[in-house]
């Protein structure tokens, strides 16, 4: 193929700058049929779900495959104006942090909960780079239910995958940082001794899903970038992409890249799990927020934790090991049958495959080439199961189709190779537009893939689509590879920047999402009838019990409200039908809006801020008579003697 023709260039780090290089022949690489594959007639439903990260939008957004059509955006790490999520007083809680209330995440990796390894349906769970934190959303209801801080960590990047019973869900850290108990404010020059590579086990309950640190390993400073854990024969392990080896504080190419090989870290975590529990390892004094919503009560709370435990090289010494990677690893990830883990060096002209059988006798052999920092290193080809030669340019993640093949992301060289795991031959190649971050098949990071399509997100749109302005929306391109040959069904456009995704099959969740029962609604301030709405004044706070019901407000006309007075209007959405929301605005207000579903309570806060005439409305339109579902706020100045009347 012409991509190939870019390995007569000697240097690959150079190649860096030309990512987004056309490959050509689009027009062939798309299948006869591609219209009928994708197309999903009016009022049918897509094949699966597939859960998109947001990247710096802080969000994930949910399409269906394979029609590509984007079916929603659920708030998680952002605030979200369209309903209130971080604006309502209930959303507030979930957005706390260590560091307080912060609006934005940058949002990577996606997971779906499993159960022997394949996927189950239960949760997602999402990290989040910038403010390190890891989400769990319902697969019920599609919200995010749960919010944890990492402490001693920053750029959550290696997170948020699981092992394969959802036991544990990991967080590796990617900036090496001192650990909280040390002081942080020491010289960056001291990075050899005082920074710290740590990844923290976050233990999952197994029927709430509600997740706690279970305990963390300080390795030593490095960067982690991403892991996967290991499945059947290798499901006691955990398996993390490090780069930056040579401990560089300062990123620049020729520093963090001169080690031919950086690692892949292999870590025991039932060894380390059975340590925790008997007591080895450090309490580490830390903060971090842990964020919970209350279905019941409609709202979130935000605890403070303030220790946690900390396992060291040496408690690890016999659980934790170093494996030789060719430069810069970044994805990392392990085939179905966990016997094969894929390391894939983003500076690398060749992808390494390992061997856990191999890597298991290299450590029952002792077969070490050294130590790192304590940790001793297996020999490169001790742990080698082989080498995919010439697979592209900038490999960066790989899934896995079910039948024997892995599919790899080429960022560089923007193509999707398919290669078979045993004998490591390339099998196949398509271009993609432009320079591929993560591909996607449905259940491709578990034990049994879905198979059938592969999506690759690209970094690049160019000439994709019509232009709009100087940024263009980041797309995806949807592969038929249920044949020999991959083939280009679909372009589309998507929300944020995608890295991560996960897909599963419609059937799985359709008919197990739920809209909320009134008379499960147990909100301190739920108004359950349009008679017990009312108004009261607590000193200078104002509560509205307010209901809302096609085409109404009740109360819509209040009085006696004074500037410096604090209003909670307490919405009650009364109806009990399928996706009738109504929304809830008044003008100057410093939050959002509110978008209220059937049965639920939600609380908008208003500050006002001057005597006047303020105008309330509903903003979604919800019968023929939502243009009237409106009132007034009249606020007096304060120390007015305007009696509270409603
Ligand atoms: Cu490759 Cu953050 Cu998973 Cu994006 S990372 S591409
Ligand atoms: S109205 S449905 Cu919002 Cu002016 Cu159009
Ligand atoms: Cu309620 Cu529009």
């Amino acid at each position: 193929m012409k991509s190939l023709k870019l390995f007569g260039l000697s240097t690959i780090v150079a190649l860096i700058a030309l990512s987004g290089c056309k490959p050509k022949g689009t027009e062939t690489a798309v299948s006869g049929d591609a219209a009928q594959k994708v197309y999903v007639a009016p009022g049918k439903y897509d094949e699966f779900y597939n859960f998109v990260s947001g990247g710096f939008n802080g969000q994930v957004s949910v399409y269906g495959l394979p029609s590509g059509r984007l079916l929603k955006s659920l708030p998680v790490f952002s605030v979200n104006p369209e309903n209130g999520y971080g604006f309502s007083e209930e959303t507030k809680p979930m957005l706390e942090t260590s560091h307080g209330f912060i609006p934005w995440d940058d949002q990577h990796h996606l997971a779906l909960s499993q159960t022997n390894g394949e996927v189950d349906g239960r949760w997602l769970f999402a990290n989040a780079n910038n403010t390190p934190r890891v989400a769990r959303l319902d697969l019920k209801t599609f919200k995010t239910v749960e919010i944890l801080e990492i402490p001693n960590s920053a750029g959550n990047h290696s997170s948020p995958f699981l092992t394969e019973n959802t036991e544990y869900v990991v967080a590796g850290t990617r900036f090496a940082v001192p650990t909280d108990d040390k002081n942080g404010d020491v010289p960056i020059s001291s990075f050899k001794e005082n920074f710290k590579g740590v990844v923290s086990f976050i233990g999952i309950n197994k029927d709430s899903g509600e997740m706690d640190i279970a305990f963390q390993i300080e390795a030593p400073g490095i960067n982690f970038d991403l892991s996967h854990a290991g499945k059947g024969k290798s499901g006691d392990w955990f398996f993390f992409s490090c780069y930056n080896s040579e401990k560089a504080n300062t990123l620049l190419e020729v520093n963090a890249s001169q080690n031919d090989k950086d690692f892949i870290m292999a870590i025991n975590w039932k060894k380390a799990a059975e340590m925790a529990k008997a007591g080895k390892g450090r309490k580490v004094a830390t903060e971090y927020v842990h964020n919970k919503w209350d279905e019941k009560t409609h709202s979130a709370t935000s605890t403070m934790k303030k220790e946690v435990l900390v396992l060291s090289v040496e408690d690890m010494k016999d659980a934790m090991y170093f494996i030789p990677c060719p430069k810069s690893p970044h994805g990392c990830d392990v085939d179905p049958t966990g016997e094969y883990i894929v390391g894939s060096g983003k500076l690398a002209a060749l992808i390494p495959v390992f061997s856990f059988t191999k890597i298991q006798k290299a450590i029952a052999d002792k077969n070490f080439s050294g130590e790192y920092d304590g940790v001793k290193v297996i020999k490169y080809e001790a742990a080698l199961h082989g080498e995919v030669q010439k697979p592209g340019l900038g490999p960066l993640h790989t899934e896995f189709d079910g039948r024997g093949n892995a599919i790899t992301s080429m960022f560089v060289s923007s193509e999707l190779v398919k290669w078979n795991i045993k004998d490591l031959k390339v099998i196949d190649r398509v271009p993609t537009y432009y320079s591929t971050g993560h591909l996607m098949i449905p259940g491709g990071d578990t034990a049994k893939p879905f198979g059938k399509y592969v999506v690759a997100y690209n970094k690049i749109t160019k000439d994709r689509y019509l232009p709009t302005g100087p940024e263009l929306a980041q797309s995806a391109q949807l592969f038929d590879i249920s044949g020999d040959k991959m083939k280009l069904l679909l372009d589309y456009p998507l929300f944020g920047e995608p890295h991560y995704a996960q897909a599963l099959p419609a059937a799985m969740l359709k008919d197990q999402v739920k809209f909320f029962k009134i008379d499960d609604n147990h909100h301190p301030y739920v108004t359950k009838g349009e008679k017990e709405s009312k108004v009261v004044r607590e000193g200078n706070k104002i509560h509205v019990y307010m209901t809302s019901i096609r085409s109404h407000f009740a109360p819509d006309n209040i009085e006696g409200v004074r500037v410096g007075d604090e209003v909670y209007f307490h919405v009650t959405n009364l109806e009990q039908d399928w996706d009738v929301p109504h929304g809830f605005a008044i003008k100057g207000n410093q939050n959002a809006e509110l978008l209220i579903m059937p049965g639920e309570t939600c609380t908008l806060k208003w500050v006002p801020q001057k005597a006047g005439m303020y105008p309330m409305y509903c903003t979604d339109f919800c019968s023929a008579l939502h243009q009237e579902m409106q009132g007034y706020v009249r606020v007096s100045p304060a120390g007015s003697s305007t009696p509270l009347t409603y």
